[in-house]
């Protein structure tokens, strides 16, 4: 069955306590190498101009920020252009951020149509320490050997 999926993305509904998302650098990642490459990011909101590509632009020093607004959830999407297969999403804040603005409870998601979403791995109170990446490993939710069935009663 197939396990590859065109869009992958961190929804996130709480953080933890800043009001607002931002980290420097997000990889999803295919047996711990990083396949972001060569697609395209978005997110839910920016601050001023700190965009979702920033989180992709292998870059430490640019982040995604959300707004401020402690408003929730938030996401940051990839949008890879063809169907890929990922095992684990990897986090890494730079230094001078705070641990508070970095994801508490989050889902990482994948879709095929950017409409339906369907859950990789479901993250409950998660903290941080300052400066230390974490990465996130699952096995991929599986497709295309799903049959329906119609249950008459
Ligand atoms: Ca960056």
């Amino acid at each position: 069955m197939a396990t590859t999926w065109q869009y992958w993305r961190v929804y996130i509904t709480s953080d933890n306590g800043g009001g607002g998302i931002e980290i420097g650098e997000v990889q999803f990642r295919l047996n711990g190498v990083d396949i972001t490459t060569g697609g395209s990011a978005s997110a839910s909101s920016s601050f001023f101009g700190d965009n979702g590509g920033r989180a992709f632009d292998k870059n430490q020093g640019t982040s995604w920020a959300s707004d401020f607004s402690n408003v929730w959830p938030q996401w940051l999407k990839y949008d890879f252009g063809s169907p890929k297969k990922v095992t684990s999403v990897y986090w890494d804040m730079n230094g001078n951020w705070s641990t508070n603005r970095q994801p508490r409870n989050f889902q990482i998601q994948c879709s095929l149509n950017n409409t339906e979403w369907v859950d990789a791995l479901v993250l409950t109170n998660i903290g941080w320490s300052l400066n230390v990446p974490q990465e996130f490993t699952f096995t991929p939710p599986s497709h295309g050997g799903r049959r329906e069935y119609t249950i008459i009663g």
